[in-house]
């Protein structure tokens, strides 16, 4: 693409996510929860060419760049499809989408953009929704869980912020504790299942779909907690790519009841 059809797709999908709440609010049928992608333009294209053509819901959890060798093709590839299905293909905002409020290192996609184009996706990825509720019992969000009084409150998040923070940065670690503090080489927010279980009763979900943290244990909190992961292929991740399908219709308990499947 040029850069002046870079610039149009970013209209566009400005556009598009303008009308669209922080908390997408997901009914019936049949839905795909993906991963990280981090550059990883084949499982991207895998998953769209597999689930989206045939009519589920898919709800990408973040992460669409650094990292991979083909992190603007990633990118620009999930915006020009967003705008083709706006009510089936959704793209939540991950760490990395945020790099223009909260910097980071290794940051190959952004470094490698003119000050232009740098400013115009800083922009655009910070509109993206945050936070993805199912009527059959799921919250889907990139890391952790944000501070909020209830569900209600996902929607007034503003990147930046404490909770925004805490949403996309957050990791989970099996301990009984609730708020472990930052990670020190890291600096990542660190929950365990204290907080966990308070803030999923507060919110009201089952089960937590997660990305953000490759090395986690996939289930954690008696199974209520999944984290998945879609990248591979590049020299920081090599694993299966995983992804969660759910059929919306029939109550969710814990991770049993959704399929794990790769790509
Ligand atoms: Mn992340």
């Amino acid at each position: 693409m040029t850069g002046e059809e870079i610039v149009a797709l970013l209209d566009e999908a400005e556009k598009r996510f303008a009308t669209e709440s922080r908390l997408v609010e997901l009914d019936s049928g049949g839905a795909v929860f993906v991963g990280d992608t981090h550059g990883d333009v084949e499982a991207t294209e895998k998953i769209l060419n597999r689930y989206l053509r045939s009519g589920n819901k898919v709800v990408f959890l973040g992460d669409y760049v650094d990292r991979g060798s083909a992190s603007l093709e990633n990118i620009n590839l999930l915006l020009e499809q967003k705008i083709k299905h706006p009510d089936h293909l959704f793209l939540l905002m991950g760490n990395h989408e945020g790099y223009t409020v909260k910097s980071f290192q290794p940051a190959g996609f952004w470094e490698g953009l003119d000050d232009g184009l740098r400013r115009r996706y800083g922009e655009v990825l910070l509109t993206l929704p945050l936070a993805v509720s199912t009527q059959n019992g799921i919250l889907a969000v990139h890391g952790g869980l944000p501070d909020v009084p209830d569900l209600e409150g996902m929607s007034r998040i503003e990147p930046g912020s404490t909770e925004w923070n805490q949403l996309t940065w957050g990791d989970w670690q099996e301990s009984e504790g609730a708020h472990l503090g930052a990670d020190p080489y890291t600096g990542r927010p660190q929950f365990g299942r204290g907080w966990f279980d308070g803030m999923m009763s507060r919110l009201g979900k089952n089960l937590l779909i997660r990305s953000h943290q490759p090395d986690a244990p996939r289930v954690m909190y008696d199974r209520r907690c999944l984290t998945i992961f879609t990248s591979s292929s590049s020299s920081y991740y090599t694993g299966e790519r995983t992804i969660a399908v759910v059929d919306l219709s029939r109550e969710v308990r814990n991770a049993d009841d959704v399929r794990i499947e790769t790509v």
